[in-house]
């Protein structure tokens, strides 16, 4: 009988994904969840033929170098941008993602953060729990409507639709702009325009957007300005789309009206100042994290190994050239 492939579980999965992955994989797992130096990592993979990975791990191309039998990478996560996808199509390294397993928690996820942020949620619990709530009054912890505003959503995918299809119930006016038009905007009730239109318009803003080299900032200084006086800001998406520095300074200086982040630039390390203003909602990049989504992303991470250990199509590649 053929050797096993020689499989490497970069963070601890769930015991099931670990039975699924037995009868086809050699394993060397982190059931653990220890946390290893990319020195660590690389001495681990160094002899696997496959990885199965997680958008926090950085499969660069030094990564990439110190793997010569590495065949396939399966990252437990829509988002591939911590995979040096060009290093990998030079050496013929398959690689799989997750999608449409996390799209509703992630989209109900925004929807939380948008909710939390314009009705000033955390910080007048904090508020309370601090003591502070002696009496009621009309003009306290004023925040801003939700049904009948405007929503703008910057990238139109998966999420961004599941995203718009929820504002329908709050009779808002969607606004979407994305690189090309959506099939879906009819059904969706939703109008193309522009980046900064949206931006002027929107009362919630919320990035859907993929991390590239492009996309890198996509929310400065000048789109914060554009931005209204009373907007929230909402970040699904991934750290990096925003200049947290430039998003710190708008909101000390009263230029949006909040800010709701999963996801930030340095993750898990924050801009000092985000801790320190109070209109920002900041919650750690779970926003994937039901249980039914997380197992869904773990197994369809093991199927995509499993599938290309057995020589059958891969459910969910991710094209590499
Ligand atoms: C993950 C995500 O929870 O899928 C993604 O791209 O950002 C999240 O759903 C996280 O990246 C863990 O891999």
């Amino acid at each position: 009988m053929a050797a096993r492939p020689k499989l490497l579980i970069t963070r601890q999965v769930f015991d099931e994904v670990i039975d699924h992955l037995s009868p086809h994989f050699d394993i060397i797992a982190n059931q653990a969840d220890d946390e290893w130096t990319p020195a660590e990592l690389a001495q681990r993979a160094a002899d696997r033929d496959a990885l199965f990975v997680v958008a926090s791990d950085r499969v660069d191309r030094a990564l990439i170098d110190a793997c010569p039998s590495l065949k396939i990478i399966a990252t437990g996560s829509v988002g591939y941008n911590h995979i040096d996808l060009k290093a990998c199509h030079e050496r013929g390294i398959t690689v799989s993602n997750t999608p449409d397993v996390l799209t509703e928690a992630t989209a109900d996820m925004a929807w939380a953060l948008l909710m939390a942020t314009a009705r000033r949620i955390c910080e007048s619990e904090h508020w309370l729990r601090a003591g502070h709530w002696q009496r009621w009054a009309f003009d306290q912890f004023l925040g801003a409507d939700v049904h009948g505003a405007t929503l703008g959503i910057l990238g139109m995918g998966r999420i961004g639709s599941a995203v718009a299809r929820r504002a329908r119930g709050f009779d808002m006016k969607i606004l979407y702009s994305n690189r090309s038009r959506a099939a879906n905007e009819a059904e969706l009730g939703a109008h193309f325009v522009g980046k900064d239109e949206l931006l002027e318009q929107a009362d919630h803003v919320v990035l859907v957007l993929p991390y590239s080299a492009q996309t890198h900032h996509t929310i400065g200084a000048r789109e914060l300005a554009l931005m209204k006086p009373t907007a929230t800001l909402i970040n699904i998406a991934r750290g990096g789309i925003v200049d947290d520095a430039a998003l710190v300074q708008a909101l000390r200086a009263g230029r949006i009206g909040g800010a709701g982040l999963d996801v930030y630039e340095n993750e898990p390390a924050l801009d000092a100042g985000l801790l320190d203003v109070p209109n920002v909602v900041l919650t750690p990049h779970i926003g994937s994290a039901t249980r039914s989504s997380r197992i869904g992303m773990a197994i369809l991470a093991a199927r995509n190994l499993v599938a290309f250990a057995s020589g059958a199509a891969l459910p969910t590649p991710v094209a590499t050239g």
